[in-house]
């Protein structure tokens, strides 16, 4: 039986919870990365504004033919062309002549454009065979193609106009489900992020002109004293700032993808009654039959603007069924794996003396949780499903024993039955899942993807090697600092972005 869901505990939980559309990475459409050797000149163009019928569809023109296109299409000749203005015009078959629409079209004249070049837009109807026919159009004219997926922004990054991570911040802006992953996409698309990289990469540039002046010059006695020891200070205090960044619990790459919310406990507590409840849909199967589920069942829900990953598993007991144990086996893997754990427990099978509840529970809890989580109490929510069963006397004397002990995480008492309780659960969720994630406007920006740990850390341990040789060999010295400014460089592009440019552009649209 489905829990019966009352009305007014959704309007009350809606600025909470809502269930997201698709899981991250299914966007507007799903496209190849664009290999580099399409990468050339010559004038491209894309539909923009995503696939379907829509009242108005954008499709967008980059390249020297620009001015092509809007003067056989739409009547644009060098005197009408007014930069960043709308005009409304008849679009016309630069062949037949025959009027395709009436739109707006726009012009942006190159380098002050999304790309650097010459660009247009052609603001039209969005029924499939006006965009199909204004596509054809535009691929009659001499010099045009149809672009690849990412290759607006690919030629925006090749201007300068965004550097990668800021090219990054864009691909997540597109992809963003989220109130929180839109936040931090467009502070990192904004280049909070790559600001922070470029003043750590003038600092280490810095460095390594001083050291390299000190190699050269030192015997000539035409440096100052103590060049050394301000750059011993800078490489310090940048080793420091970047552990700091490194140090952020992998905030910023868990909003990006979603917290992984993993409900866990023993069979029949009610775990897959509270993953129906949250997302509000008969996901997983639900009896009074213990071990019910087996595999893995995800679903994807917004809890108060913060991407979560909801995943539902077998409950936990020994058992000869083979099925069964493998589902056991992966309910043990995606706690191991979980950023926060829901542990369920059926209310009424605690001790019926209620004092006993906290070792109990605690008991219960070492059974479940992976060791190291076992002290992280902010990485696991207890919820006590099933208060309708129990006596309001005892439940009382239940939270004054709750309140009194220590050690355990966070408290719910809640019934999937009733729905009692269950604001006080979605706010303790959201709180957590908050914490997990941190706010996306406050403080330094977060490190986003693996991608910027991994060059982070091959940094911080290049800057050691400046350490290590400093007072043996300074040449050997200066290529520490040569090397952190390399791993710096992989990521704001400044170094090897061609062989990165593929993975990053895959995620991309065709019209971005
Ligand atoms: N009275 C009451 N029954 C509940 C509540 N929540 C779930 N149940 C019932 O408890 C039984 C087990 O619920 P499930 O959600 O399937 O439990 P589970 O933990 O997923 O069980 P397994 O998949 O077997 O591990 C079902 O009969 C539910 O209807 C509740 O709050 N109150
Ligand atoms: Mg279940």
């Amino acid at each position: 039986m489905l829990p019966s869901i009352s009305a007014g505990i959704w309007r009350g939980a809606q600025h909470i919870l809502r269930t997201r559309v698709a899981p991250r990475r299914t966007g507007l459409c799903t496209c190849a990365g664009i290999p580099g050797e399409l990468c050339d000149a010559g004038t491209i163009f894309a539909l923009s504004s995503g696939h379907g019928r829509c009242g108005v569809a954008v499709v967008r023109v980059s390249g020297p033919a620009s001015t092509t296109a809007l003067r056989c299409m739409a009547g644009l000749t060098h005197s009408l062309l007014t930069p960043r203005t709308a005009l409304l015009r008849s679009i016309t078959d630069p062949q037949s002549k025959e009027v395709l629409d009436r739109g707006l079209v726009l012009w942006f004249p190159g380098p002050h454009s999304f790309t650097g070049e010459d660009s247009a837009e052609f603001h039209i109807h969005g029924g499939p065979a006006v965009i199909t026919a204004v596509l054809q159009a535009l691929g009659s004219l001499p010099g045009m193609r149809p672009a690849e997926a990412g290759e607006f922004t690919r030629r925006a990054f090749h201007a300068g106009k965004l550097g990668l991570t800021e090219v990054e911040g864009l691909g997540d802006l597109i992809h963003a489900e989220t109130e929180a992953q839109r936040r931090q996409a467009l502070r990192q698309m904004c280049g909070d992020l790559g600001r922070l990289y470029q003043d750590w990469t003038s600092r280490l540039k810095r460095c390594l002109a001083h050291v390299e002046a000190f190699i050269d010059f030192s015997e000539d006695e035409l440096i100052e004293d103590g060049v050394l020891n301000q750059v011993d200070t800078s490489v310090c205090d940048l080793q420091a700032e970047m552990e700091r960044h490194l140090k952020d619990e992998r905030r910023g790459e868990r909003l990006r993808s979603g917290v992984q919310v993993v409900i866990a406990g023993a069979t029949n507590a009610g775990k897959s009654s509270l993953l129906n409840t949250l997302c509000q849909r008969p996901a997983a199967i639900v009896s009074p039959i213990a071990g019910t589920t087996r595999d893995v069942v995800e679903t994807a829900l917004d809890i108060g603007g913060f991407p979560a990953v909801l995943s539902d598993t077998a409950g936990l007991r020994d058992s000869p069924d083979l099925v069964e144990r493998e589902g056991v086996r992966r309910a043990r893997e995606r706690v191991e794996q979980a950023d926060l754990t829901l542990v369920v427990v059926d209310c009424a099978q605690l001790p019926s003396d209620a004092q006993q509840a906290p070792a109990f529970l605690q008991g219960h809890l070492s059974s479940i949780l992976p060791t190291q989580e076992r002290s992280q109490t902010e990485r696991c929510l207890l919820v006590l499903n099933k208060t309708d069963l129990v006596s309001e006397e005892w439940r009382q004397q239940l939270e004054t024993e709750l309140r009194r002990s220590s050690g355990l995480p966070p408290v719910c008492l809640i019934s999937c039955q009733t729905n009692e309780g269950l604001q006080d659960f979605l706010a303790a969720l959201h709180s957590s899942i908050k914490a997990l994630c941190g706010d996306p406007l406050s403080g330094a920006p977060s490190l986003t993807q693996a991608r910027h740990r991994a060059h982070l850390q091959q940094c911080v341990a290049a800057l050691s090697q400046y350490h290590r040789y400093r007072d043996t060999d300074l040449a050997l010295a200066a290529e520490g600092v040569r090397l952190a400014l390399t791993s710096l460089g992989r990521i704001t592009g400044r170094v090897g972005a061609e062989e990165i440019l593929d993975i990053i552009f895959k995620d991309f649209c065709i019209g971005k």
